[in-house]
């Protein structure tokens, strides 16, 4: 069912209240609503680059003074925002199901900040560093400019997945188990189109998933998903999470 009114099926709020075994797959619309910046579709510019021009491995080799800048500079912002209805109404199906996974192409860490603790952060983490050379990883304070590994002094890098490179391989098993044995796929707030991401909601479609999609407006996903509502992630969660719990107690 596509629904472009905003109201959000019965079939899902019985799904929900039911499910055994749940996953959620997060994008940058779930984060849009705490003000940070998307990076396709309306207001999907980061500082004027694409992300394509900057989440390479071939633009830090360019240029690695100005993808740090980006990076220090997505780091601060989002220190200064705070997670919002999407990300708390995510947490409280954490906390009402106990198989339950969340796979967020976010980087900015706000489902943690909202309480979430079953994440599976498949693009990995903006508030750390890895050393191109040795591979340790530290975690970034007010750092500013390149920074150099304090282990080998190494030039190190955003601890990201950037366009081209291998997602880590235990964290997209995991991912892709969980989807295909879920018996509720939420997918809010992607535009479905980066790999092997966008695969995650087929994955569970193939294996007889039901897969609810929000967004602002239809994806690659929308024509397969079992229901589709165009609405704001932080409105239709939160008002999913009270109809499926909260009229009962
Ligand atoms: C709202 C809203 C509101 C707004 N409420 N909704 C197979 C086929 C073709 C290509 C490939 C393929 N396999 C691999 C590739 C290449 C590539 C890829 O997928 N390219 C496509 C673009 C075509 N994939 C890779 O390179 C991946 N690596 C890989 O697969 O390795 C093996 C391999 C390599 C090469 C060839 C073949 C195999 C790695 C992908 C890494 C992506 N990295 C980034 C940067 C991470 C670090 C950082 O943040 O800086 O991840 S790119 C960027 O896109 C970021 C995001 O996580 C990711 C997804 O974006 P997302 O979250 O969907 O955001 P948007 O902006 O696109 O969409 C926002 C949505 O929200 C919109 O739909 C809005 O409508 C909606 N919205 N407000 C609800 N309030």
């Amino acid at each position: 069912m596509k629904d472009s009114s905003g109201r959000i099926p019965r079939e899902v709020v019985s799904r929900l209240s039911g499910s055994k075994r749940l996953v959620v797959l997060t994008g940058a619309g779930v984060s849009a609503e705490s003000g940070v910046p998307t990076f396709r579709g309306r207001d999907g510019l980061w500082r004027n680059h694409r992300p394509e021009e900057l989440a390479t491995p071939e633009a830090f080799k360019g240029n690695p003074e100005l993808v740090w800048s980006w990076y220090h500079w997505r780091r601060n912002t989002v220190r200064q925002v705070l997670p919002n209805p999407a990300h708390d109404a995510i947490a409280r199906m954490e906390s009402k199901i106990e198989d339950f996974v969340l796979i967020t192409q976010n980087v900015d860490g706000l489902h943690q900040r909202a309480g979430s603790e079953k994440v599976l952060q498949i693009h990995g983490d903006l508030h750390y560093a890895r050393c191109s050379d040795c591979g340790a990883v530290i975690a970034l304070e007010e750092q500013e400019g390149m920074i150099t590994c304090p282990m080998c002094r190494g030039p190190m890098r955003p601890d990201v997945v950037w366009f081209g490179e291998s997602l880590d391989v235990g964290l997209l098993t995991q991912a892709y188990n969980a989807s295909e044995r879920s018996d509720l796929f939420i997918v809010a707030g992607t535009s479905n189109v980066v790999q092997p991401a966008a695969s995650l909601a087929f994955a569970a479609i193939r294996n007889g998933g039901y897969v609810f999609e929000i967004n602002l407006d239809p994806t690659p996903l929308t024509g397969s998903a079992s229901a589709t509502v165009i609405g704001k992630a932080g409105e239709v969660l939160q008002e999913l999470v009270r109809l499926a719990w909260e009229e009962e107690e």
